[in-house]
């Protein structure tokens, strides 16, 4: 007997710990809430659930539903169904209430605390979804609903994730495993992930997916991968989310035989008005296309000398019968020694300024580089009035440490969005001239979805901003760690803080003071800021970095590339000067000798290498941050994360000491005080290879 009770007690302890926190479940953890006097409180005040008028059978409705008694259910420990009129109409109740677009905005909703009860209004069936996750959030957060009074609506339309996934089930700058969409055992096979994906992402307020990566392949077209895509569309549809893919401009070659693909080619047109034909008779939904045309290699009507306008509005007439768009990337950069790639994308699309039709809109970096730990804001936004635009965002973390490194990257998205274009005089903030939001996911499968548990912080935080751009990084990231840890408060905001800090650590050990693009060639992982040999000059750090014994930086002022005139004047006079320049941004507008007198006094030699050292510094501080925390999280996650973070504290010494030894061979300044000699000599950090990120082949 005794046998078996230690083997049952056994059982309990190692399943519970399985269980304990694997991270699947993200922020949507409906654990029971401990306080019994607050579960109490809302248990009183939700026991009865109204559905009333409200036609509950539609597949999102069925969604909201569902969320709903699994996420009360969870929380208050008892099961809550929903009924057209409560069991028990006396008393508190929650019920819901269907309105007209003029009192609550589509995908919107209001959640009150009115005579009869908690009332959740939305005048579509999406809002009420929406409307649903975020009671949940109140609750799982233990915010009282004691006059609870909340009006929400999104305030960009398109809020839409990228994922960079192939149809061989690799992600392109993927840190997370493969890809969740299992394209051989698709249609057939519907996964529970893609259904716990649907729902983390509506959760959040994202409303479309495109599936394919952007380096695409035109197999996704053929009917076997249409119907593939269907059964993904008909997940999706059920939490809001339309499903986009992308299009390979050659496609019409690849796989319909023909000789071009022109855009102005008749035959090559009515060959995408059919198969956009034939994508809308599967999914009737159908979002639209991503395109990356004449870029990295990927095809384009530049090809055949039409312009970028040429080759979307071709695509876009195909699926303007169907409400279908286009949204055409502008990250486009060609490899003339002579000119700034910064200004590439600038130079190619203004002019193209209302030659696009109504339903394209140009999807435009944050910077005007590339993903990088910082960048100012891309001269795009704000300068086509006529065209609209969308931001894209990178969540995953090439360029930023990858799979490994803690760097939340809200402050940034929020840097991005906050930031004054001018365009149309002060206030024309990023933020305001979009039309949308597109995030470059994190997403694969690993069990906790994004590898490194703090990156699910990311999706998040991507999520929350496409949604309502105003709110601040401090604010989502309460909310997350609220949702996705069980700390007290103190807790909580130590994992805020290390958050809100983490971005700026990294580009104090990566770039700082406006350096980009330093990273080792190709898998862009670790230090390379000596690297000048590639085939394409502005694939070379030493391109962007421009050092020499003389000084370092990129002069992109009148005197250099003047890619400042592609600012409005209030935002050229804030770079201009190097004296009144933001030292974050210094070296990317600025060549300055390395004894240049900083605002604060320090020679730029000194303040290069001490600011390295902060960023090594705050490494360790992010560590004893999560060391004190042991006890207050999960083992489990606790574990994961100390992992990492030591991880990072070696790779920002690596990052710091690579780069101070390569630029002090040549400024020949002795390393100030306070930043310790580099371990190694140069010779050793050339030599050091890292052939193990993603997608690259380990070499002997
Ligand atoms: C999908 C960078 C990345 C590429 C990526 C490209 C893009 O160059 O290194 O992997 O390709 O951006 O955004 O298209």
């Amino acid at each position: 007997m005794l046998k078996y009770l230690s083997l049952l007690v056994f059982c309990l302890l190692t399943t519970g710990s399985l269980l304990a926190e694997d991270g699947y479940r993200l922020w949507l953890r409906y654990d029971r809430i401990a306080n019994e006097d607050l579960r109490t409180a809302y248990l009183d005040q939700l026991r009865t659930f109204r559905t009333g008028e409200v036609d509950t059978t539609t597949a999102i409705m069925q969604s909201a539903m569902s969320e709903l008694r699994r996420g009360l259910g969870g929380l208050l420990g008892e099961s809550i169904y929903p009924a057209r009129a409560a069991q028990n109409s006396e008393g508190a109740s929650l019920s819901l209430q269907r309105v007209g677009s003029d009192e609550v905005a589509a995908e919107g909703y209001r959640i009150e605390d009115a005579d009869d009860g908690i009332v959740l209004s939305a005048s579509d069936d999406a809002g009420f979804l929406y409307g649903v996750f975020h009671l949940l959030r109140l609750v799982q957060s233990g915010e009282s609903l004691d006059g609870v009074s909340v009006a929400e609506a999104p305030r960009k339309a398109i809020r839409i994730l990228n994922h960079w996934d192939n149809l061989d089930g690799t992600v392109e700058r993927g840190y997370a495993g493969f890809s969740i969409f299992e394209w051989h055992t698709l249609p057939e096979i519907i996964d529970q992930r893609y259904i716990d994906y649907a729902r983390a992402c509506a959760s959040v307020g994202i409303n479309g997916s495109v599936v394919t990566n952007v380096n695409a392949n035109s197999l996704i077209f053929r009917p076997d991968y249409q119907e593939k895509a269907a059964a993904l569309a008909e997940v999706f549809r059920a939490y809001g989310i339309k499903l986009y893919l992308t299009a390979r401009f050659s496609s019409p070659m690849e796989l319909g035989g023909l000789e071009t693909a022109d855009p102005l080619d008749p035959a090559v047109k009515s060959w995408w008005t059919e198969k956009v034909n034939e994508i809308y008779e599967r999914i009737p939904d159908f979002g639209g296309f991503v395109v990356k045309a004449n870029s990295e290699g990927q095809p384009g009507p530049r090809e055949y000398g039409r312009s970028h306008a040429e080759g979307a509005n071709m695509l876009a007439e195909a699926l303007e019968p169907h409400g279908g768009i286009v949204m055409w990337r502008a990250f486009v950069y060609n490899s003339d020694p002579e000119a700034d790639r910064a200004m590439q994308a600038y130079e190619e699309f203004v002019p193209l300024d209302g030659k696009f039709r109504d339903n394209v809109l140009v999807q435009v970096k944050n910077g005007p580089i590339d993903f990088q730990p910082r960048e100012p804001f891309s001269p795009l936004f704000g300068a086509t009035p006529e065209t609209p635009l969308l931001l894209e965002l990178q969540i995953t973390k090439e360029y930023l440490g990858q799979g490994t490194h803690l760097v939340g990257l809200a402050p940034m998205f929020t840097e991005t969005l906050d930031a004054d274009t001018y365009q149309d005089g002060k206030g024309t903030t990023v933020a305001s001239t979009v039309a949308g939001l597109a995030g470059v996911a994190n997403i694969g499968t690993d069990r906790n979805w994004t590898g490194h548990p703090f990156n699910q912080a990311d999706w998040y935080a991507f999520g929350r901003t496409a949604w309502q751009p105003s709110l601040t990084a401090k604010e989502i990231y309460e909310e997350w760690a609220t949702l996705t840890y069980d700390g007290d408060e103190s807790a909580t905001n130590t994992i805020v803080e290390m958050l809100l800090a983490s971005r700026e650590i990294c580009v104090n050990y990566m770039t700082p003071l406006g350096l980009t693009h330093q990273m080792a060639t190709g898998h862009h992982y670790g230090p390379g800021p000596w690297v000048a040999n590639l085939g394409r000059p502005e694939w070379n750090p030493a391109y962007y970095n421009r050092a020499d014994s003389m000084g370092i930086g990129f002069d992109r002022t009148e005197s250099g590339s003047n890619a400042l005139a592609q600012y409005a004047p209030e935002v050229q006079a804030m770079f201009a000067d190097p004296k009144t320049c933001p030292p974050e941004y210094l070296l990317w507008f600025h060549h300055l000798p390395w004894d240049w007198n900083m605002q604060n006094g320090e020679r730029l030699w000194d303040e290069l290498c001490r600011s390295y050292q902060e960023g090594v510094e705050g490494t360790q501080w992010l560590a004893e941050q999560w060391a004190g925390l042991e006890g207050q999280v999960d083992s489990d996650r606790h574990r994961e994360v100390s992992q990492y973070l030591q991880v990072q504290q070696r790779e920002a010494a690596w990052w710091r000491d690579a780069s101070i030894a390569y630029f002090q061979s040549l400024s020949g300044l002795p390393i100030p005080a306070g930043v310790p000699e580099p371990a190694h000599n140069l010779a050793y950090y050339k030599s050091l290879s890292y052939p193990y990120a993603p997608g690259i082949r380990p070499q002997w």
